[in-house]
């Protein structure tokens, strides 16, 4: 894994109206900003350059940059959100993807994907389906991919309660070895890879973060953090309490490539 890219969005006002199920209480805007900030230093310290793009006013979830674009250096392609709220959202993003990478693509109606849904596995995309990412969103990124010559396997995660995309549930964290979910543990899909299943009571902290040399891990799950460093990774804390109270973790807040 080795990224030198990439792009985030700062947290918008509005952010306080973005979805949430978490059941975790209202952010706080300035913790917001820190939070935002200390994650972009993060990625900063990491090798990459990082292109911080406006708020956008409009769209409360904006600041989960990860659902609107798949992007590798040779290619982008714009997704088509699940949720109408957010739909517009992938149109923000338009022409810095023209800008930004050789060919673009996108997902077109009646397909929906969302980024989060979309895990990448060294030449291996999964796709997960989920309530924001149907079949014919996958089925059409799967043949953009297959043109650029990765494979791709579909996951359905819609029989598990509460995870909402199957980066929730999944991340891969380089050396043959995925970070999980105890739910998906023993899916057939990801039977080839090393598996470190998160604790009983820490499936949020399956959302970790692989940028080149660094694993970044959200703050507070120390059962996981104990299982990473035991692995061999270099473990960086950040807490994103207020992202995740919008059902948002460390994958979703950028584009990397
Ligand atoms: C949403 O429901 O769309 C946002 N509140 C959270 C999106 C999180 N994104 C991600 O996991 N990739």
């Amino acid at each position: 894994m080795n990224f030198t890219h990439a792009m985030t969005r700062k947290p918008a006002s509005s952010y306080l109206q973005a979805i949430t199920t978490s059941g975790l209480g209202l952010p706080d805007l300035d913790i917001t900003q820190k939070q935002h900030h200390a994650y972009i230093q993060a990625l900063k310290l990491a090798g990459l350059s990082v292109n911080v793009l406006p708020a956008l006013e409009d769209y409360p979830d904006s600041v989960f940059l990860e659902d609107v674009a798949i992007v590798e250096p040779e290619f982008a392609i714009q997704t088509r959100p699940g949720v109408l709220s957010r739909r517009g959202e992938a149109d923000q993003i338009t022409s810095i993807l023209t800008q930004s990478f050789p060919q673009t693509y996108s997902i077109e109606a009646p397909g929906t994907l969302d980024g989060g849904d979309i895990c990448k596995v060294e030449n291996t995309y999964f796709l997960g389906l989920s309530d924001r990412t149907n079949l014919a969103g996958a089925q059409q990124l799967a043949a953009i991919l297959q043109y650029f010559g990765y494979c791709s396997e579909l996951v359905d995660i819609r029989p598990l309660p509460g995870v909402l995309h199957l980066k929730s549930a999944v991340n891969y964290l380089g050396e043959n070895t995925l970070l999980m979910d105890p739910r998906l543990a023993d899916h057939p899909a990801f039977q080839a890879y090393s598996r470190i299943v998160v604790p009983i009571g820490e499936a949020y902290a399956a959302n970790c973060l692989r940028v080149n040399d660094i694993l970044l891990v959200p703050d507070g799950f120390p059962g996981t953090l104990e299982l990473v460093t035991r692995a061999g990774f270099n473990p960086m804390l950040l807490d994103v309490s207020e992202f995740r109270k919008m059902d948002g973790g460390l994958s979703c807040l950028s584009l990397r490539w």
